[in-house]
């Protein structure tokens, strides 16, 4: 049978804005999420104005302080023994406004710093160079990522970081969940498109700039760090057909094309696939293609494909059928799994047929970038005695290891998250991920203090077997 390689990347992730914190120190500017306070309907309570407002509790401000406590935080991770943290870089701590003329030298130091400790424990970095962080100027003195300028801006930044960090990083993601540019535009895509009617349109013209810039990326990345990894991240919500009537299969079919497929299918084989082309024709969607676009695409496929994973959903093709919903996907409900407290069924077979779906598809090595169980943990003596988060990771890892013994590719796994953070969808602090506890509320109070849950030493245990005990 085969299983995990020696080399396999166990890690955990996390992304800039959710835990770092220090929102304006050393000269970072606001970025996107900046603007968002807790609650369900934060996207919904934004001031279109992109303006703060006093007396609001906006969760990234301070988050759970990685900014401060890194060193800490990394040492343990150390004790884990992960061999590589998933996290991003602050795009508006190297480029305050996203335009500026110089790169921030303090922001620049500081994660240099932060790769210099993670290399002391031997962990590897692997880089999101944008989890959601567009610099709001951009946003506000351009519009997003329907502004081509934005590529030119993507790819100034880029650069600096692969040539300020081409020793320390060898892994690479351009976009977070590149494929939410659709369903998230503020977050993915830095567009307020409210009830715009021109929205569709605006959206796949900023998908369009953002491949662009991804394959812009992965050309610098190859040409300035020799032996440098760089792949795509998608948000994968796999579909399932609710029933198998013919409708709902085909159903299932075209929703799983546009909504898992068609990011993957351009940054991994470097072509708009037929059926987007046939999409944008039937819907009179138009967006502007530069000379040159196309072979661009064609040479800047990536190296590997990275993506979240967290629930599946059933697709029908029928009105009045009980519906779920997470975050960002929705769906009809499977009654043969269960959910959590936020409603994200759970699925680990899911993960297997998912990842042979992927691999079948791209024939890339795989890395999971994300996977796990947000829960309302509670301390009791000083101990969090999660062993539902382990019952969830365990079972998923266990579906990692058949589908290795299918013949995926399977190069890392990072689940999310290293450590509590913010929640993208909610805010919430309390929606809780992590290996280790963070001592803070939903209404921003707490000593801040870390505390080892008991998946943290589960976790150490399936790290140093290599995976063989879950
Ligand atoms: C993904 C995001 C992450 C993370 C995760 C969990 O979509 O890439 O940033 O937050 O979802 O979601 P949530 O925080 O909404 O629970």
């Amino acid at each position: 049978m085969k299983t995990f390689a020696k080399n396999f990347l166990w890690g955990g992730a996390l992304a800039a804005n959710q835990c770092e914190g220090a929102y304006l120190e050393d000269g970072k500017g606001l970025e996107i999420c900046d603007l968002l306070e807790t609650g369900k309907d934060r996207f919904i309570k934004l001031d279109p104005a992109l303006e703060l407002h006093e007396g609001r509790v906006y969760p990234s401000h301070e988050a759970i302080d990685f900014y401060h406590h890194y060193k800490e935080d990394i040492a343990m991770f150390g004790e884990m023994g992960m061999k590589c943290l998933r996290t991003s870089i602050a795009w508006s701590r190297i480029f305050p406004n996203g335009d500026d003329a110089e790169p921030n030298e303090k922001g620049l130091s500081y994660y240099e710093d932060m790769f210099r400790e993670l290399h002391r424990w031997g962990i590897e970095p692997v880089i999101t160079i944008s989890h959601f962080e567009t610099p709001l100027a951009l946003v506000k003195k351009y519009g997003g990522w329907d502004n081509r300028k934005l590529v030119g801006f993507f790819e100034r930044y880029c650069k600096v970081l692969f040539e300020r960090y081409k020793d320390q990083v060898k892994y690479w993601m351009t976009f977070n969940e590149i494929n939410n540019t659709l369903k998230l535009p503020y977050l993915a895509a830095g567009m307020v498109v409210a009830d715009d009617v021109n929205a569709p349109q605006r959206q796949y013209q900023a998908a369009h700039n953002m491949f662009v810039a991804n394959a812009l990326a992965v050309k610098a990345c190859h040409e300035m760090i020799p032996g440098a990894k760089i792949g795509c991240m998608l948000s994968l919500s796999t579909a399932y057909p609710n029933t198998c009537r013919p409708e709902d299969v085909l159903l299932t079919q075209q929703e799983d094309q546009l909504r898992n497929c068609m990011s993957g299918d351009v940054q991994c084989k470097g072509v708009y696939p037929y059926y987007a082309k046939r999409y944008f024709e039937r819907n009179h969607i138009h967006f502007d293609v530069e000379p040159g676009d196309e072979e661009l695409l064609r040479r800047g496929t990536v190296d590997f494909y990275s993506f979240s994973y967290y629930m599946t959903n059933c697709v029908t093709a029928q009105k009045d059928a009980a519906q779920v919903s997470g975050n960002i996907m929705g769906g009809a409900k499977n009654p043969y799994l269960k959910a959590t407290e936020w409603n994200w069924q759970i699925d680990p077979v899911g993960l297997r047929y998912t990842l042979n779906h992927v691999y079948d598809r791209y024939g890339l090595p795989i890395m999971i970038t994300e996977n796990g169980m947000g829960a309302r943990d509670t301390l009791q003596d000083g101990r969090v005695h999660d062993d539902y988060r382990i019952q969830y990771l365990r079972e998923h890892i266990e579906q990692m290891r058949l589908a290795i013994d299918d013949g995926v590719e399977l190069i890392g796994y990072t689940p999310w998250s290293a450590m509590d953070l913010v929640s993208v969808s909610t805010g919430e602090v309390e929606k809780r991920y992590g290996f280790i506890y963070v001592d803070k509320d939903n209404a921003g109070s707490g000593t801040l203090e870390r505390i080892r849950k008991d998946s943290f030493y589960w976790y150490k245990n399936v790290i140093a077997t290599n995976g063989s005990e879950l």
